[in-house]
C-alpha cells in the first residue's frame, strides 16, 4: 500500500513567516477566523513575530494586496480571510467571483501558497456556523490548507 513514492506536508509551522490578509467588511465574523487562524498556527509552532496581518477594506480588495505581500517574496505563505454575505442585489457575487479567481491568481502567478479562508454564505446565519461554532472554524481550516501546502511544495 505504502510502496508508492509519497509526498506529503508536516503541519509543523515552526520557522515559517506568514501573512494574514483579513478584510474589515463583516468584521465581527472575520475576527473570529483572525481569531482560529492565529490559535492554530501558534499551536503548530508558528512566533507572533512571524505573523504580519493586513487589514483591508473588503473582499474584492484581496487579490491587489495578496499581489503585493507575494511580489515583496518574504513571506512563505499568506492567509486570506473574509466574509461575503449576500445581500438584495448582485453585488455578493461580482465581489466573490473576483475575489477569489484573483487570489487563484496570485497563488500560480507567485508560486507562493494562499490559505482561502473567504466565506461566501447566503446569510449571517451560515457565517456565524462557519466562524467558530457550528460548522468549524473557516479560519482555522484554511490556516490548516496554507501549512500543508508550503510543506509540500517545500518538497516538489
Ligand atoms: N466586502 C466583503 O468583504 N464582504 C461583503 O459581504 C461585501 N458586501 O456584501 O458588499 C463586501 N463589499 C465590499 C467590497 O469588497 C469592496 O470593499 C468595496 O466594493 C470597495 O471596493
Amino acid at each position: 500500500m505504502h510502496s508508492i513514492n509519497t509526498v506529503a506536508g508536516q503541519l509543523d509551522a515552526k520557522g515559517l513567516k506568514v501573512a494574514i490578509v483579513a478584510s474589515r467588511f463583516n468584521d465581527f465574523i472575520v475576527d473570529r477566523l483572525i481569531g482560529g487562524a492565529l490559535d492554530y498556527l501558534e499551536r503548530h509552532g508558528l512566533q507572533k513575530q512571524d505573523v504580519t496581518l493586513v487589514r483591508i477594506p473588503g473582499a474584492f480588495e484581496m487579490p491587489l494586496v495578496c499581489q503585493k505581500l507575494a511580489a515583496a517574496r518574504k513571506y512563505d505563505g499568506i492567509l486570506a480571510l473574509g466574509a461575503v454575505i449576500r445581500g438584495g442585489t448582485p453585488h455578493f457575487d461580482y465581489v466573490c467571483a473576483e475575489a477569489s479567481k484573483g487570489i487563484a491568481h496570485v497563488m500560480l502567478a507567485y508560486d507562493t501558497p494562499i490559505g482561502f479562508g473567504l466565506l461566501t454564505c447566503d446569510n449571517i446565519e451560515q457565517a456565524i456556523e462557519r466562524a467558530g461554532s457550528k460548522a468549524g472554524n473557516k479560519g482555522v481550516e484554511a490556516a490548516a490548507a496554507m501549512l500543508e501546502t508550503i510543506r509540500v511544495c517545500e518538497q516538489l
